[in-house]
């Protein structure tokens, strides 16, 4: 076996985005695409000669032929041992925790989380480091800078693996093993949940739940989880083989593009409990019969009944929220007296307060919340999480949320995505608010007035590095607010996302339809920032 030293040329469009590198397929397919990403990665590490690294991804097209690129690159540049999920996968949470369990140096996740999949889909890459989490801004910034520069790269020349089964091969001088991903994963969730209870409430005549894996990498750890250790009958998990292009569907636990699951929550006979994960597994979406529970609203409610749950019972140490994500969970800390966090978006900004043992639970608007087990967001976490609760307290998912905002009032909430808008009118659209919002200030539109306005910028307490430019956010005197940001994930044009949200203590105001109750914002938020004449649009295209 010779390693090749292979020149190449570098491909100027390779930033990291929210979550790692994102393109269609086919733009992952030209010669020396990946490669160069995965070099520049490999060169932006110090001292990898004979380190563990995690690798595999959520199954997606291009997942399987990757594996073996990367393989030969990690055999080529020294890496000591790489652990490769079986088959090639491993969800975003299960990577997470394999490269902490194994005090791995990193993990390199092919995903593109929830875009959709296949020939003419997206695929990615990202890297996560030795605490588990996704490579803070500071590394994603050096592997930018080196694929701008890069001139060679190193593969070895060998057959490829076999990934079907566990094992150990040889690469060179580098050791392969295929790993279950699965068992793992498991382990680490039957330290945290009461599985006893939770078995006990899924092998009861009166309750019924029904997961959907989308067609994504959630469906053998579900299958696993909730059929073989807890109890609920078979065909409780749908569409639990993971396929490379989902079906065809975009695998993102949402209104929208969970639309089977929401039509069976809501149905007729509709069972007790519904959930659906994303891609990669790291995003949730919990319904309750008739009944959708917000992103925003979950991450307060398991917050405010974490002492239910043998993992957190201990307390909380404090919380933390991306920025657009509502302020519900704010008022759950205020009242249990810890500490909330408010950070950009993107889980990469919670993994040093999760280091520094400064927050437990993390959550983000985007259907993703998490805790410090491991250091991404994870849906079939949330799912363990919500079923506790359930188990310990015996009531509907709609009898705990409507309680919630009894003692806390509710945040009404919803995101408006424009999506693959012109990406200059888009900027410019993001330009003009942000030289606009330093005089919002005490402006009046209507019986709203403005609080405060900015374009946000995080310190980070732990490192010191600040995060600038995270998204025009305008506050008013009632609490409600508007945020504006683009996408960091999309692969085609821009997309421009309006946050909008609004709080009502009154609990005999909290059953109205939720685009209604915002109507007036949604409005605002349009004569601000001028969408329609930006975008030419005058609808979203998704609202969630
Ligand atoms: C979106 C979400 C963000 C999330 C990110 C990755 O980013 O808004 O909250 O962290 O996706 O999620 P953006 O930049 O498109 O708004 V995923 O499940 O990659 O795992
Ligand atoms: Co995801």
């Amino acid at each position: 076996m010779t390693i090749r030293t292979v020149s190449t040329t570098p491909f100027f469009d390779q930033k990291p985005g929210t979550s790692g590198l994102r393109k269609a397929v086919p733009v992952f397919q030209q010669p020396n695409y990946l490669e160069n990403f995965i070099q520049s990665i490999l060169d932006s590490l110090n001292e990898i000669e004979g380190q563990t690294i995690v690798l595999g991804g959520d199954g997606r097209y291009y997942n399987r032929q990757s594996i073996q690129i990367i393989l030969k690159m990690a055999a080529a540049n020294g890496i000591g041992r790489v652990l490769v999920g079986c088959n090639g996968i491993f969800s975003t949470p299960a990577a997470s925790a394999v490269i902490r369990k194994f005090n791995a140096l990193g993990g390199i996740i092919l995903s593109a989380s929830h875009n959709p999949g296949g020939p003419n889909g997206d695929f990615g890459v990202k890297y996560n480091v030795t605490n588990g989490g996704p490579a803070p801004e500071k590394f994603t910034s050096a592997i930018f800078e080196r694929t701008k520069t890069i001139s060679e790269y190193k593969i070895l020349d060998a057959a490829d693996i076999n990934l079907d089964n566990p094992g150990s091969f040889n690469l060179g001088t580098m050791e392969v093993e295929i790993i279950d991903s699965i068992a793992p994963y498991v382990k680490l969730m039957q330290t945290l949940f009461d599985f006893d209870k939770i078995k006990a409430l899924l092998s009861s005549r009166n309750f019924k739940m029904c997961v959907d894996s989308l067609h994504a990498v959630t469906g053998p750890y579900a299958h696993t989880l909730f059929e073989k250790y807890l109890g609920a009958p078979k065909g409780t998990v749908k569409n639990g083989t993971p396929l490379e292009d989902f079906g065809g569907c975009h695998p993102d636990p949402n209104l929208v593009y969970a639309h089977d699951l929401v039509e069976i929550l809501f149905g007729e006979n509709a069972p007790d409990f519904g959930a659906a994960s994303d891609g990669d597994g790291d995003r949730n979406m919990i319904l309750g019969r008739n009944f959708f529970v917000t992103p925003s609203d979950s991450l307060a409610i398991l917050t405010a009944n974490a002492k239910l749950v043998p993992g957190y019972r201990g307390g909380l140490a404090g919380v933390a929220r991306s920025m657009p994500t509502s302020t519900a969970v704010d008022k759950v800390a205020e009242k249990l007296g810890i500490d909330c966090y408010e950070t950009p978006t993107g889980w990469k900004f919670f993994g040093n307060l999760l280091d520094a043992g400064k927050a437990t639970l993390c959550g983000e608007e985007s259907f993703g919340t998490g805790s410090n087990h491991i250091r991404e967001k994870d849906g079939l976490w949330a799912v363990l999480f919500w079923l506790n609760i359930l188990a310990v307290r015996g009531k509907s998912v709609q009898e705990i949320v409507q309680e919630h905002w009894e003692e806390y009032g509710r945040n009404y909430y919803s995101r408006h995505d424009y999506e693959e808008v012109k990406s200059k009118p888009a900027n410019d659209l993001m330009e003009q608010l942000r030289l606009m919002v330093g005089s919002l200030k005490g402006k009046k539109y209507g019986n709203y007035e403005v609080a405060y306005a900015d374009d946000f910028s995080y310190f980070d307490p732990i490192d010191g590095s600040i995060s600038k430019k995270q998204g025009v956010r305008i506050g008013f005197s009632d609490s409600s607010r508007i945020v504006f940001r683009l996408s960091g994930t999309g692969t085609k044009g821009a997309t421009l996302r309006v946050y909008i949200e609004s709080y009502e203590p009154d609990a005999s105001k909290h059953n109205i339809e939720t685009q209604k109750v915002l109507k007036p914002l949604i409005k605002l938020a349009d004569e601000i920032a001028k969408i329609k004449e930006f975008t030419g649009r005058s609808e979203p295209t998704v609202i969630t």
